[in-house]
């Protein structure tokens, strides 16, 4: 495999360079985003390249960017390509601003904890932000050595969580590991998300070999301190790339479509509703809350997913209006220019 290969480089990226004029600048993957900064990889050679004002804040984590190589070995910027996928959430502060955490992922690793038993609200509401993402995903159940009954934590987790693989780690003994290994795979971008203090860092320590990450300590209350600073692609030994970053206190949902996707369940029984727009609230003939009744959809399952669905559909009719606000703005600049027009032929 080529380094480029090796890193995750394919057609889809190299189809995208225009050709001859972009064929002098050089293919690489960003490591970390530093802001003004990135570092990069191009192909087994790391290096921190500069940002033109123009592209701050275009490239995340992942993202494969081509790059001007200036002749005193610095690199310059000049263009991301486009994505196959974007792990998104929304931005503090900003009611329609998209942060993306990383790029080009394959896979989204869920990190999920046992010492106090798998959360699996937040599962829920973490699978359907995966979902949206355009990544497959999967979860690592954490700290067995501190949970009684990991099988019976997995079983419970695989319920709430279809088609995605579950595995149980214990990383500082070094369990569970190999399974890792195999998920990513040669090529293949995988990323770490859960919450401060779960183990992520410790994991990838654990699969890489080494102390390449600062380990944190728990507080009282067994909460994480936020020991990683900086979101980074890191890669293994088994080929397989792993991004690790600083806990994410709660995933807000950037796209809306993957609740629908992470609660197939629901989606199938709704299709034997009485009315196709049926809210499952209080209208008759409602085959979800029959089912929950029978006892085949736990009520937590329905609670959940009608509240991410709610979420969704706000954030959908944010995005609206701030499209819709957009056009109206577009359409004053125009109108002005139109009105502008006579008068300054006339002149
Ligand atoms: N018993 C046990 N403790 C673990 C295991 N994995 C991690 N820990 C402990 O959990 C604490 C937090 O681990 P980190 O790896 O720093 O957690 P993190 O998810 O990277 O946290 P942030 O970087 O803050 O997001 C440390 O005290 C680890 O020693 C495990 O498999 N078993
Ligand atoms: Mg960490
Ligand atoms: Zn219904």
């Amino acid at each position: 495999m080529s380094s480029l290969a090796a890193l995750g480089y394919g057609p889809f990226f190299s189809s995208q360079l225009d050709l001859p004029a972009e064929a002098g600048l050089a293919p690489a993957r960003v490591l970390v985003d530093l802001g003004v900064r990135l570092l990069l990889d191009l192909g087994g050679e790391e290096r921190t390249a500069m940002l033109p004002t123009s592209l701050h804040g275009a490239a995340a984590v992942g993202d494969w960017v081509l790059c001007e190589r200036l002749e005193d070995g610095a690199a310059v910027l000049r263009r991301v390509l486009g994505r196959r996928s974007a792990l998104s959430r929304q931005a503090a502060g900003a009611p329609t601003g998209e942060q993306v955490l990383a790029a080009n992922v394959d896979l989204v690793l869920l990190v999920e904890p046992l010492d106090a038993g798998p959360n699996l609200r937040r599962l829920e509401r973490m699978l359907a932000a995966v979902r949206a993402s355009g990544a497959a995903p999967g979860v690592l159940l954490t700290k067995a050595d501190l949970c009684a009954d990991p099988a019976a934590a997995a079983r419970q987790v695989a319920a709430v969580a279809e088609g995605a693989a579950v595995l149980v780690i214990a990383a500082k003994a070094g369990l569970g590991l190999e399974a890792v290994h195999q998920l990513i795979g040669p090529g293949t971008t995988a990323a770490l998300m859960g919450q401060s203090g779960v183990g992520k860092s410790t994991l990838l320590n654990a699969l890489r070999g080494g102390e390449s990450e600062a380990i944190g300590a728990l507080d009282g209350d067994g909460r994480g301190r936020h020991t990683t600073t900086w979101r980074r692609l890191w890669t293994l030994p088994s080929g397989g790339l792993l991004v690790d970053g600083p806990g994410l206190r709660e995933l807000q949902l950037w796209a809306g479509e993957g609740v629908t996707a992470a609660f197939a369940d629901v989606a199938g029984l709704a299709a034997g509703c009485r009315f196709n727009d049926c809210t499952h609230g209080e209208e008759p003939g409602c085959a979800v809350r029959r089912a929950v009744v029978d006892g085949t959809l736990a009520a937590e399952r329905l609670a959940s997913y009608l509240k991410l669905a709610r979420e969704a559909a706000a954030l959908a009719a944010r995005h609206d209006a701030a499209a819709r606000q957009a056009e109206r703005r577009t359409g004053r600049i125009m109108e002005r220019a139109l009105r502008d027009l006579p008068r300054k032929r006339g002149r």
